[in-house]
């Protein structure tokens, strides 16, 4: 791929040449979502699950102004560390590149930069959604999931977004939402939601098999792979939910809004629980990276079979 604002790094584009499977993870979770030096050592141990996992696993930030498609190490120190970093969505990309700027990119971000790449599974965390006490406030992650077929496998969504709204939007704009092992939405710390998903799906094959009939019936959607978080992290719903509602409240009176909402919650949540919500939060983008990494080998090994 040749465009003059992307950059891969030379093991990413022999990756694709050969068409061995590829994960791409965001970076806004190590710009904003997570305090430091946890947010580094995630990002190591991200790579690491994805390599062991037998994948190539591609870190997506801006650096400088450019695109970067994979990271080394010094690269990921320097973002883990750097305090001027943007939060890089879909609207931000030429703000980052007009201005030289560091970036995380969001869901969406990655997503985008990803498909654009030809990567096609993507690990995060959580996904953006549509947020409780705020009149209009709806992540670019679900536009994202509408218009860009990617398989993104993320541990659901936080209960600090209204999750019937969001999975309301998803059924609308036509969005596979795929329980992995699971008929109920995960809800990020929690395994249970009272929601559903769409479809349970039980192995990475059928996971697959699945984008696979998806698209190539012509549907140009997302797929949003939920993966509950292991059992021995999770924090029971009724634990997080009185939490929630007081991180909520505090947001609303301190008139926090738009870009800075996400991770002043997430700040919040992980004082108010003393550093559990960190630990289930660090789990689950493990689990996620491990599984992301079992659905890209199965999905090349069955790329010839695609109309993509
Ligand atoms: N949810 C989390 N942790 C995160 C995020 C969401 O539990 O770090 C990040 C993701 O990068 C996501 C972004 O794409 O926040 C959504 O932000 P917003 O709601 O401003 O679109
Ligand atoms: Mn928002």
């Amino acid at each position: 791929m040749r465009h003059p604002n992307f950059q891969l790094t030379p093991e990413i584009s022999r990756a694709l040449l050969t068409g061995a499977p590829i994960v791409a993870l965001e970076s806004t979770v190590i710009t904003h979502g997570l305090p430091r030096p946890q947010n580094l050592e995630l990002a190591r141990n991200m790579e690491k699950q994805i390599r062991e996992h037998g994948a190539t696993p591609a870190t997506i930030a801006l650096l400088d102004g450019k695109i970067r498609i994979g990271l080394t190490d010094e690269e990921l120190v320097q973002l883990s560390e750097s305090d001027a970093t943007l939060k890089v969505s879909h609207r931000d990309f030429a703000t980052a590149i007009v201005k030289k700027a560091n970036g995380g990119t969001t869901v969406a971000g990655t997503m985008y930069a990803a498909n654009m790449t030809g990567i096609k599974v993507f690990a995060t965390g959580g996904i953006g959604g549509v947020h409780k006490e705020s009149s209009f406030d709806i992540s670019t992650d679900l536009k994202s999931l509408a218009e860009i077929p990617t398989v993104v496998v993320c541990a659901g969504a936080k209960a600090i977004l209204d999750l019937p709204a969001t999975l309301e939007y998803l059924e609308t704009m036509g969005v596979p939402v795929v329980g992995y092992q699971t008929d109920e939405f995960p809800a990020f710390y929690s395994r249970e939601s009272g929601l559903n998903v769409s479809v349970r799906l039980d192995s990475p094959k059928e996971i697959a098999e699945f984008a696979k009939a998806h698209w190539n019936l012509g549907m140009k959607t997302g797929i949003l792979v939920t993966n509950p978080i292991p059992e021995a992290e999770s924090i029971p719903k009724s634990e997080m939910e009185p939490i929630i509602a007081r991180a909520s409240v505090e947001a609303m009176e301190k008139e926090i809004h738009g870009q800075a909402l996400t991770p002043f919650l997430l700040g919040r949540i992980a004082e108010l629980t003393q550093g559990k919500s960190l630990k289930a939060n660090l789990a689950l983008l493990l689990n996620n990276a491990r599984l992301a990494a079992e659905i890209a080998k199965e999905m090349t090994a069955r790329k010839k079979e695609w109309a993509l």
